[in-house]
């Protein structure tokens, strides 16, 4: 059918707009994101809800219809948002995929997501945070594949209103039976991902039927108008009023001498904070108290809420990195370990494997994960169960276990949803997304425990860290030395130990014998305490680089297991593993391998990979 079929919509048979008056001031804005299967008119309804609340900058309108006739092509309400892409005129700025407009309840911003990937990239950054959704299906058409997907992610995404609107109903001759079998089939699907959905609508993008005007060529349908649908839903708890939650995007220090401030920075998710908070940084557990906090141009403030970004700095010099999340010690800790239930959605051309080490994004946290079990996949289009596959599939639903390399800090998806998405970044591009639904025990879970308890008891020192490294002209590192019981590990942290010595560095060994006959007198040497064995010697080295020494610790046939007790006590990032030996016999994942060879050789194989790393300098 071609766009001249039917008359563009005149005031004869659409009444008059609910809406034109300015929303009350201080209505919270509600953000809203429009999907469907491509064609069926999202867009247009857009473009549409402008026009008719008025939303448009004066003459808009007869400028693009003009422009249309001029270039004599059929004029379409989804230009209008091409046409306003760069317009900053009376409150409307758009850009390709935001939209901005007001009804007589509240103002709104509407998401048109043009894509799979935009659209989950959206949704799960935060940068486009919706509370509810319209979804088009075009009449005419009925159901397509990417109608159920949407809807699947929306629920997925946590979603929970959602208005499905049925376009398109001039090209069917405006049936009601139509319209019907569209709400059985499509109502029936949502049923399935457990979605309630507000209403259904029938409307024409094109003629304005029913957008914000009751249609009158649709007499049988009693139901709300697209406004007024968007004015029925209930607007959720503004995220200030829920627990605190600040991803650190990055600690900042000023340069000045005997100036030890530091700036923790980020964008603050959910929740409010307050000078003299007791704030709580996970994973780590440690503790201060806030003294200021900055804003950017603004005289300093006393409190920051959800969606500011801010800088902040504390009463104790504590170390935190980027990654952790800072929380407050009166509300709800949230969720620290490596194995993570999730339920994701898959993007990626090439399916999601097994094994496959993966990035995995969730608030500023980066960490390597892979794949430890897939519990249930599903094709997202047709909720047909491939229950027996390991692999998922592009546009597949899965839900599985995740294990990280180490361990973040997030909420799961009924607590605090900002801080349960996650996306899977795979080759530099976004593979997939979804939400935590559920932390898991880990192996070191009560090495953790202690760890964090540490960390909140913690005195800290005054000179901080980088102030040591800064005198001492060297980062403090754990090296740790690990081989075949035959390899001559010790030898080699030995010899390491004696050259960064003789080159002025402050460095010590230790093998793992005098840990396991002196801190470690009081346990058996058995498999059963070895966990608590790596405990010590990670807690020791703590201290030890805490001072600001390069420890270099030899132990015969180290396993992954052991580096994960280790990384949950020891600065993770401050770790270098070395495997000695031709032969690799564990599972450990090792920064460094050095084949079997001659002491020498290896130690300056060390020395060059310790300085490609920034523990020590080159000489310049
Ligand atoms: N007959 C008729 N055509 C419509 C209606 N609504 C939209 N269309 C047409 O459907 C086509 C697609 O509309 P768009 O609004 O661009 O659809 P979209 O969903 O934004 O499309 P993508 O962004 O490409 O996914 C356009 O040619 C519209 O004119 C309607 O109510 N009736
Ligand atoms: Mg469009």
């Amino acid at each position: 059918m071609t766009t001249e079929e039917r008359p563009i919509s005149t005031s004869s048979f659409v009444t008059a707009p609910e809406t034109s008056v300015a929303a009350p001031t201080g209505a919270q804005r509600m953000n809203i994101v429009i999907v469907g299967h491509v064609d069926h008119g999202k867009s247009t309804v857009i473009g549409r809800l402008l026009a008719d609340t008025h939303s448009l900058p004066d003459g808009k309108l007869e400028q693009v219809r003009a422009q249309c006739e001029l270039n004599s092509k059929p004029f379409e309400y989804a230009f209008l948002l091409d046409a306003l892409k760069d317009e900053q005129a009376q409150g409307i700025t758009i850009d390709a995929a935001r939209v901005f407009f007001k009804s007589s309840r509240r103002p709104y911003l509407i998401l048109d997501a043009p894509g799979h990937i935009e659209f989950l990239k959206n949704m799960i950054t935060g940068a486009a945070r919706a509370e509810a959704a319209l979804l088009v299906i075009d009449a005419a058409e009925g159901v397509q594949e990417n109608s159920r997907r949407h809807g699947y992610m929306v629920s997925l995404l946590g979603v929970r209103q959602l208005a499905v609107l049925v376009n398109k109903m001039d090209l069917v001759g405006w049936d009601r039976g139509v319209y019907d079998r569209i709400v059985a089939e499509y109502g029936a699907f949502l049923e399935q991902v457990g979605i309630q959905p507000s209403c259904f609508i029938p409307i024409s993008g094109r003629g304005g039927d029913n957008i914000a005007g009751r249609s009158v060529t649709l007499p049988w349908y009693a139901g709300p108008t697209v406004l007024g649908a968007l004015d029925d839903f209930r607007s959720e708890p503004a995220p200030v009023e829920r627990v605190f939650r600040m991803p650190v995007q990055d600690v900042y220090k000023f340069t000045k001498q005997g100036d030890d401030r530091r700036i923790v920075s980020g964008t603050i998710d959910s929740g409010t904070l307050k000078v003299g908070d007791a704030v709580i940084f996970y994973p780590s557990g440690k503790k201060s108290r806030v003294k200021t906090i900055e804003a950017f141009n603004r005289p300093p403030q006393t409190r920051a809420e959800a969606g500011s970004a801010v800088g902040f700095t504390l009463q104790e010099q504590i170390y935190i990195t980027r990654g952790e999340m800072a929380t407050l010690e009166t509300e709800r800790r949230p969720q620290v370990t490596t194995r993570l239930r999730v339920s994701l959605f898959w993007l990626g051309k090439e399916p999601m494997a097994k094994g496959k080490e993966y990035l995995l994004k969730l608030g500023t946290a980066r960490v390597t994960a892979r794949v430890e079990e897939v519990l249930r996949v599903m094709d997202a289009s047709t909720l047909d169960a491939t229950d027996q596959r390991a692999v998922v599939k592009r546009h597949d639903v899965a839900e599985c276990v995740l294990k990280l390399d180490r361990a973040i800090a997030c909420d799961i998806a009924e607590d605090v949803p900002a801080t349960s998405r996650f996306v899977i970044v795979d080759d530099y591009e976004i593979r997939g997304g979804g939400i935590v639904r559920e932390a898991l025990a880990d192996r070191q879970a009560s090495v953790r425990d202690r760890v964090m308890l540490r960390n909140y008891k913690w005195e800290p020192s005054v000179i901080p860290p980088e102030r040591r490294a800064e005198k001492l002209n060297q980062k403090a590192a754990l090296i740790l030395v690990t081989g075949e019981h035959e390899h001559d590990r010790k030898g080699v942290a030995k010899a390491l130990e004696n050259k960064l010595f003789e080159d002025g560095k402050v460095v010590y060994f230790l093998g793992i014998g005098n840990v396991l006959y002196g801190v470690d007198a009081d346990i058996e040497r058995k498999q059963e305490n070895r966990l608590e064995h790596m405990r010590r010697l990670a807690e020791v080295a703590n201290l030890m680089l805490d001072a600001g020494i390069i420890l270099v610790v030899a132990a015969a046939e180290l396993t992954q297991d052991d580096l994960e007790v280790i990384k949950t006590a020891v600065q993770p990032d401050w770790i270098e593993t070395i495997w000695a030996g031709d032969t690799v016999t564990t599972d450990l994942v090792y920064d460094l391998h050095l084949p079997g060879g001659a002491v020498p050789e290896a130690v300056d194989q060390l020395k060059a990979h310790l300085q490609d790393k920034g523990v020590i300098f080159r000489p310049w």
